[in-house]
């Protein structure tokens, strides 16, 4: 009998079985969380099977009763069985399996929306996006992400679900499922290639948005070249998934969290490294309080999927993220696509309003046309590249090390310092050379022995941060202004890197120390300022400065974060005048969305006055997820002009600012 059993197994797996959906894929992800020490900080949540009920929430009867039926069938009907959908194998324990991982896809939304964890991510195969309430499909039998968000839906009363699909097919199984359903918001982008990659349908392309009342929910980007890099898939984060994300609110989300869309993999043929996966997780962990389940959907290289998993899991954990690197912008296909997905969207988002028109009403059926034509080239381009994808090496993420001090706090006597900081004086005396600069540029007219102390504790704190000491910090300071100043002086004489400096209301005068690149500067506020002087100083003028939510995040996704993507500063540092007007929640998202750069090496300044906020602004600083801002409103039409006029003047300088393809020349080939 047992011996039956291992021939069949051995004679099935032999034949119709797949070659690159395979069980290493599970063993080698999680014995590298285990070498990475990531494995023991995770809390492990025992699996459970998916009930009837469970999957009923998204598949037919019929169908689940067939599936019931495989662990039983000969060899020969399993095969017939099989043919009756594409691309996918059915072996006798496939249907146990299947219930596992959307059982655990369950367990993982049980334990996120009790808040017995944080967030999470399920291992888990068979892969799911693929599925349909009544068919098989890539490798999918359940469609796990699916039967998760309605079952978070009827369970918890979740009333918005963002689906955010990272694996580089289209998980048209989701798409079918919520396509007419406003209360899922579905986000998928995928290998195309006008329509002549897997699986082929002409609903995947950037037209497919929703249907009646889901009409504006369903949101497709097609890749319609292979070699997508980091620039490509961080663009489309920055134009329209994020601003799209916050506009929507939602209160869980889901990721398909497939690694086949990053290099080395042989079915997506793309070029993100592994580490852009962090940035990715990292960009979504302020949504939804933070409530974030991926679920793992495809990922073929085993071994980029393991190191995508990786950074993935860490990132989840709150380590800060890897600095992004090479980023050189969006290529042009990237920038057709993007364009196609913005302007396919403006009438549903009012953060898309602005988005460039469409010049005609189809330019897919056009292109497919085009790239007929080109077709007997391109095939023979690839014929010669074949080769050099299954060759491809990169180099392997370097090891995170996050800094034994997380939070360091620069605070008054009088003021208490919040649970998990360390409160922070520079414990050396200071270097005489410092403090007689100090006291010559900034102290001149004072004889404040405090300001001395509290500047040279804040050049100390840096100075940690450079070295990896202390990961990020918060200084409650007297005079805001002056503080910024004396950092960023020596910040650009003393250190070799470069600084970001957001400013939140005015507190800089731009002119000293912005010309040669080594600090940008942003500044927010509502003043209407000089023409832009350098290239490296930024003024952001809202009309009511900072107070209105929806235009200040708007600058925030689609002009700060590209700008400071870009930049790749070894530290930012993040000012807020008393005055600014910015309120709670929204500072806290943008502190948190800060620390995807520098390597979550951030000092921020803050009047003296403000105590209040030290908690808050901790609490980001300690990576806790920032309170939603709400479903947002349109902004302010004369911002958004402000914001489109500010952004096309700089796209030249700042590539990731580009949304268009320009006629000629930008946006490279890759
Ligand atoms: C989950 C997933 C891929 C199916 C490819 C079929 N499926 N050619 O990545
Ligand atoms: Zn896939």
């Amino acid at each position: 009998m047992h011996s039956l059993l291992q021939k069949q197994t051995t004679a099935l797996q032999k034949r119709p079985a797949c070659k690159i959906e395979v069980p290493e894929r599970l063993t080698v992800s999680h014995e590298a969380l285990v070498k990475n020490g990531l494995a023991d900080r995770c809390v492990s949540v025992p699996v459970r099977e998916a009930t009837d009920a469970d999957i009923l929430l998204v598949h037919s009867e019929e169908y689940l009763e067939a599936v019931k039926k495989t662990p039983y069938m000969t060899l020969e009907d399993l095969k017939e069985f099989t043919q009756q959908y594409g691309d996918v194998y059915f072996h006798p324990n496939i249907y146990h399996c299947a219930k596992l991982a959307a059982g655990a896809a369950l367990q993982l939304v049980d334990n996120v929306m009790t808040g017995k964890v944080r967030n999470g991510m399920a291992l888990v195969r068979p892969p799911g996006h693929h599925s349909m309430r009544s068919a098989a499909n890539g490798f999918c039998v359940f469609n796990n992400v699916a039967i998760a968000a309605r079952y978070a839906k009827q369970k918890y009363g979740v009333k918005r679900v963002l689906i955010v699909d990272w694996d580089v097919h289209h998980g048209q199984g989701v798409q079918y499922c919520f396509e007419d359903d406003p209360s899922v918001l579905y986000f998928s982008w995928h290998r195309y290639e006008h329509q002549k990659f897997w699986p082929q349908l002409r609903e995947s392309d950037y037209d497919s948005v929703g249907k009646e009342k889901g009409a504006g929910f369903n949101i497709n980007v097609p890749w319609n070249k292979v070699g997508m890099t980091n620039s490509d898939y961080l663009s489309v984060f920055f134009h329209v998934l994020l601003p799209v994300a916050y506009e929507f609110c939602p209160d869980l989300v889901l990721v398909c969290a497939g690694f086949d869309s990053a290099i080395g993999d042989p079915e997506g043929e793309m070029c993100a490294s592994p580490d852009i996966f962090a940035h990715l997780t990292h960009l979504l962990m302020n949504l939804a309080g933070g409530k974030l389940c991926a679920v793992l959907e495809g990922g073929y290289n085993l071994t980029s999927l393991p190191q995508s998993v990786c950074q993935t899991v860490q990132t989840l954990l709150g380590d800060p993220a890897p600095r992004p690197a090479n980023l050189d912008g969006p290529c042009k296909s990237a920038l057709e696509s993007l364009y196609c997905v913005r302007s396919a969207h403006r009438q549903y988002w009012s953060c898309l309003k602005h988005a460039a028109e469409l010049p005609t009403s189809d330019i897919s059926t056009k292109r497919i046309k085009l790239a007929e034509e080109e077709e007997e080239e391109e095939r023979l381009e690839e014929a010669k590249e074949e080769k050099s994808v299954e060759e491809k090496v990169w180099p392997e993420p370097l090891k995170r090390v996050t800094p034994p001090i997380r939070t360091a706090l620069v605070l008054p006597n009088d003021v208490a310092c919040p649970d998990g900081c360390k409160r922070f004086s520079s414990s050396e005396d200071p270097d005489p050379l410092i403090v007689n600069k100090l006291r010559e540029n900034f102290l001149k007219d004072t004889d404040d022995s405090n300001a001395l102390t509290t500047l040279s504790s804040l050049i100390a704190l840096i100075e940690k941060m450079e070295k990896n000491e202390i990961c990020n910090g918060l200084a409650l300071v007297r005079d805001v202004s002056m503080a910024t100043m004396c950092v960023v002086q020596h910040a650009a004489t003393a250190l070799s890197n470069r600084v970001l400096v957001v400013c939140v209301g005015d507190a800089v005068d731009p002119s000293r120390g912005t010309e040669d690149g080594k600090t940008l500067l942003v500044q927010f506020s509502n003043k209407e300022s000089e023409e832009q002087k350098c290239k490296y100083y930024i003024p952001v003028c809202l009309k009511k400065g900072c107070s209105d939510v929806s235009g200040f995040t708007q600058a925030v996704l689609g002009l700060l974060l590209p700008l400071g993507y870009k930049y790749d500063p070894s530290l930012v540092l993040l000012v807020r005048t008393p005055d600014s007007g910015l309120c709670d929640s929204v500072w806290r998202q943008l502190a948190g969305l800060l620390q995807g750069l520098a390597q979550g090496h951030t000092l921020v300044l803050m009047q003296e006055g403000e105590k209040a906020c030290v908690g808050p602004t901790a609490s980001s600083l300690l990576g806790e997820a920032a309170p939603s801002l709400g479903q947002l409103h349109a902004p302010l039409p004369k911002d958004v002009e402000a914001l489109e006029r500010l952004r096309h003047g700089l796209q030249a300088d700042w590539k990731l600012l580009q949304t268009t393809a320009p006629e000629t020349g930008g946006g490279d080939e890759h």
